[in-house]
Order: structure tokens, then sequence, then C-alpha cells
């Protein structure tokens, strides 16, 4: 049996026409300019997006960190949620590397930052205070169970940010899966956006990879910010070439991996000892609970899933009970029958076999 990896959308591989696009790419010196692969896919997003301009980067997080350095200046403050990627995991880069403040505020369940919380955070024109000048969103929101934030919440940031004279970045790593969710296209759903970075290997299982989109002038900074933070890549048209798939192909058809989702936390929610909000569960992402009452611990069901099921999935918080799943492009339905019944067997319940179970 293969592996059923829920650990996250990153850990997707490369589809065979990808690798075939790969082999076959037309490449040339991206830091010249020269790399008509990388070009073309910088155009495709740009396009996609409604923007000027893309350019291609080598991870989610340098497209958030290219973004937010091109917005500020040193000794500048940017609004973001606590429970941001940004904030949390990209290892404080842009205090490291730009000099900047973050001020945080709360994510509510629905992946937004209140707006008086927001406006109540921009800094006064006085000399005692960092200047204001960046507001962040996430969407889908990591934080929230994968929430996706609608466009009119997106709208009303967006017009906060214009009456204070701030830009509006987007971490859209995994933005298509919210446009999906909304039922909307990612041109209408950033389009308030000052900037989107836009991850390729995510759930869209390119190999390396996001690009970020905005305006011909913010591309241009984000271009030297890009080579000074070491990510110039030459022959990067040979990974462009899986990104082209990637906008094309993957982005279309991630309500398989939301229906899947949904099966699953349906059929989790179904057994003792486990707690599943089925609210939040909106995209491919969700969090279950293994109550303290289970006839198991956190670390042995990990261990067991693995060992005996092949099922590889991560605790979030294990003094919480709580782990993350998310479901890809190589988790097809059958598997998460398999799924339902490891878990099954492993934390009790004796609920009758769902139907469909494949080997
Ligand atoms: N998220 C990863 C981990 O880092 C947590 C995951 O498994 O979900 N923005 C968002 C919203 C992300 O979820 C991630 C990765 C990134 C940015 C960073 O992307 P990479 O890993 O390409 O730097």
């Amino acid at each position: 049996m293969n592996v059923i990896d829920l650990r996250s959308d990153t850990v997707t591989v490369p589809t065979p026409a990808m690798r075939e696009a790969m082999a076959n790419a037309a490449v040339g010196d991206d830091v010249y300019g020269e790399d008509p692969t990388v070009n073309e896919l910088e155009a495709t997003a740009a396009e996609m997006f409604g923007k000027e301009a893309g350019l291609f980067v080598v991870s989610g997080t340098m497209g958030n960190l290219t973004s937010v350095l091109t917005h500020c200046q040193r000794g500048d403050e940017y609004i973001l949620g606590k429970q941001s990627h940004i904030f949390r995991y990209e290892a404080g880069s842009s205090a490291v590397y730009g000099g900047l403040q973050p001020n945080t505020l709360e994510v509510q369940p629905d992946g937004t930052m209140a707006l008086d919380q927001i406006r109540g955070a921009i800094r006064w024109d006085n000399p005692h205070e960092p200047i204001t000048r960046l507001i962040c969103l996430e969407n889908t929101h990591g934080g929230a169970s994968g929430a996706p934030v609608p466009l009119t919440y997106i709208e009303q940031v967006a017009a906060i940010a214009r009456e204070n004279k701030l830009k509006l970045h987007i971490d859209g790593a995994r933005i298509f899966n919210a446009a999906t969710a909304l039922n909307t296209d990612v041109k209408t759903l950033t389009a308030p956006a000052d900037s989107v970075s836009v991850c390729l290997s995510k759930g869209l299982c390119a190999p390396v990879g996001s690009v970020i989109v905005g305006s011909k002038d913010f591309i241009k900074g984000a271009h030297r910010i890009r080579k000074s933070l070491g990510g110039g890549m030459r022959q990067a048209g040979i990974l462009a070439a899986a990104g082209l798939i990637s906008l094309r192909e993957m982005s279309t058809r991630l309500a398989e991996d939301h229906d899947n989702a949904r099966l699953l936390a349906e059929g989790m929610a179904a057994l003792p000892h486990m707690s599943v909000n089925l609210e939040r569960v909106r995209t491919n992402m969700f969090f279950f609970t293994l109550k303290p009452d289970a006839p198991i611990s956190v670390d042995e069901l990990t261990r067991r899933l693995h060992e005996e099921y092949n099922i590889i999935i991560r605790p979030y918080n294990a003094e919480r009970g709580e782990f993350r799943v998310v479901t890809h492009y190589w988790i097809k339905q059958s598997q998460v029958y398999n799924v339902l019944d490891a878990m099954r067997s492993l934390v009790g319940g004796g609920m009758k076999q769902v139907e469909g179970a494949a080997d």
C-alpha cells in the first residue's frame, strides 16, 4: 500500500506531466531575464491574478519576505495576524533582514482580524511611533483551520489600507483553495491587494517555487530584494515548467481535495474519543482532537498509524491532543476510507465498516 501522508500538502510530489515538462523545458539565464519558461510563468501568473507583473521565487517564505521588504523600510511596522504563517513560521525574517516590527492582532476562527482592531493598530503620525506601512492577510488561513477569507472582508481591509496610505499584501500560499471554496476566481478575490504571494508547491504539486504578483513598480523593487536574498536563480525554467502546469491545470481540481477533507472529517467526527468541528472544515485542511478518554495516546496513535498502516499524521499540539490533517492531489478517496478504518481499529468505536473501503 502506498504511503498516505496527511501532514501537509507540501509533501506533494510532481505529477508525471510535470516531470515531462521539466525535462523538455526551454531554459536560459533568468538573472539576465533570459529564461523563456520563467518569463512565461511570471506573465501567466500576472494575467491570472489581474496584476501587471509577476516574479518567480524559491518558496512561500521568500515570497512573503520579498513582498514585505519591498513594501516597507527599516523601522516600519506592519499589521498581521498573531496566528499567521508570516509571524509564526518564517523565522522572524522581516525583523532579521528588514529591521521591521510586526504588530500582531488575534486571528478569529474565520481567518479574519477584527476591523476595529486593525484601525486601532495603525500608528499616529508622531515621532515616538514607528510608521505603519502594510497590512498582511492570509488566504486560506492556516491558523484558522484553512478558512477561506471572503472578498467582502478583503475589500473592507483594503479600504482601511487606502484611507491610511498603507499597502495590502496577501499570503496566498493556498489562494486557489480559497477561490475554489468561495466559488470565485483568484483575479476577483485578490483584486483589492497590492501584492499576493502564491505557492506552486503545495496543493498545486510543483516541486519548488512560488510567484508573487503586483504592479510593475512593486515587482521591480521585489526583483532587487530577491537578488539580495540570494534568490536570483539561473536556468530556473526547469522548475517554472512544473509551475505552469500548477497554474493552468492543478489549480482547477482542488474541489476534490476539499471533498476528501470533508469526507475524512465527517468519518472521524462519527468516531468516539475524537472531536472535529465540522463547521470549520472548508478547504483541504482541518484539525481534530483525540479526547483525553481515548484508549490510545497521541504518540502511540501517531506511531501505530505509521508503522502498521503507512499513514503519516503529525500532532499539531500534542498537549491538547490536537492533530492537523491536510488532503492533496496524492490522497485519493479510497485512501480516505483506509484512514477511517485504521483510526477505527486504533481508537476503537465498533462502528460499522464504511462502505467503499479499499485495500
Ligand atoms: N506552510 C507549511 C508549514 O510551514 C507550516 C505547512 O505545512 O502548512 N504561507 C502559508 C500560509 C503556509 O502555510 C506556508 C507553508 C508558507 C507560507 C511558506 O511556504 P514555504 O514552505 O514554501 O516557504
